[in-house]
């Protein structure tokens, strides 16, 4: 009897172990060598963040970039295949006021590409892969 106690004890104390030890490997710790920033580009009065700022990105590191529209007028974003094809195009749709799009930036090779609202030719800016 005695030793039936101790071996469901063990055995408990052998699956709580392993289904913490699961746990681990399945939400692993974020690696805190990865240099990941965000970016957000904030359609605000046709321009975006002001100031169509230039974006720099690690080439073959995804950045994140939300796009998100706080104007009453409708705007997109797009970034157009390069001849170099050192960039993943994008292309958020239509965003009308208040919506926003998550996507990633993925530059392949060094160099500067363009983002741009198609409906507003003085939003646009430069992504750079470096
Ligand atoms: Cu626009």
């Amino acid at each position: 009897m005695r030793n039936n106690i101790i071996a469901v004890v063990v055995i408990s104390f052998a699956t709580v172990g392993a289904l913490w030890g699961i746990g681990n490997l399945m939400n692993p710790e974020p690696d805190a060598d990865l240099p990941v920033e965000d970016v957000l580009l904030i359609a605000q009065r046709s321009t975006f963040n002001g100031t169509n700022p230039d974006v720099y990105v690690t080439v073959n590191v995804p950045t994140k970039l939300v796009v998100q529209n706080n104007d009453a007028i409708t705007h997109d974003l797009k970034i157009d295949p390069s001849s170099n094809g050192g960039i993943t195009p994008i292309n958020t749709a239509p965003l009308r006021g208040g919506q926003d799009f998550l996507t990633a930036i993925v530059a392949s090779k060094t160099g500067t590409y363009e983002y741009y609202c198609s409906y507003h030719p003085q939003m646009r800016g430069h992504i750079i892969g470096r």
